[in-house]
């Protein structure tokens, strides 16, 4: 008999905040935005992601994701030379942004053009096309 007080605020049209549900409190993940993982929060053009060949000889993270105008910097930790360049191997066409690293000595690092079209850009060691822990991908978004 007690829940009928519930059941006539309800009928009346009334808030009935008290009676459980809620309604509309529930906001919701609204401040999103959606892309996740770049972490550079909408810098936009000019912000930059940062990829590092390691002591194993292995390019990480082998995938980044920049806002279209941004570059990327590599750099080698690596004990020998690498020589990045975009996809396809052996032409380098693709994106001519990512052909500005090119060589990297041990120890150096250099930084890409600027990614200006949103797109993905496969790259690689030039002197090792097929090894996968040199192959990696930038995401311009
Ligand atoms: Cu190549």
């Amino acid at each position: 008999m007690r829940l009928t007080a519930c059941a006539i605020l309800l009928g009346a049209g009334l808030a009935a905040a008290g009676c459980g549900g809620g309604g509309d409190t529930q906001t919701g993940p609204s401040t999103g935005g959606g892309t996740g993982g770049g972490g550079t929060g909408g810098g936009g053009a000019g912000a930059t992601a940062t990829i590092t060949i390691g002591s194993d000889g292995r390019a990480s993270p082998s995938t980044v994701t920049i806002t279209a105008g941004g570059r990327v910097t590599f750099v080698n930790n690596h004990n020998r030379p690498h020589d990045m360049a975009s996809d396809p191997h052996p032409s380098h066409e693709d994106c001519p942004p990512m052909d500005q690293v090119g060589f990297l000595s041990a120890g150096q690092s250099k930084t890409s053009g600027n990614f200006n079209t949103p797109r993905r850009c496969g790259f690689h060691d030039h002197n090792e096309p097929t090894n996968a822990g040199l192959i990696g991908t930038i995401v311009i978004q």
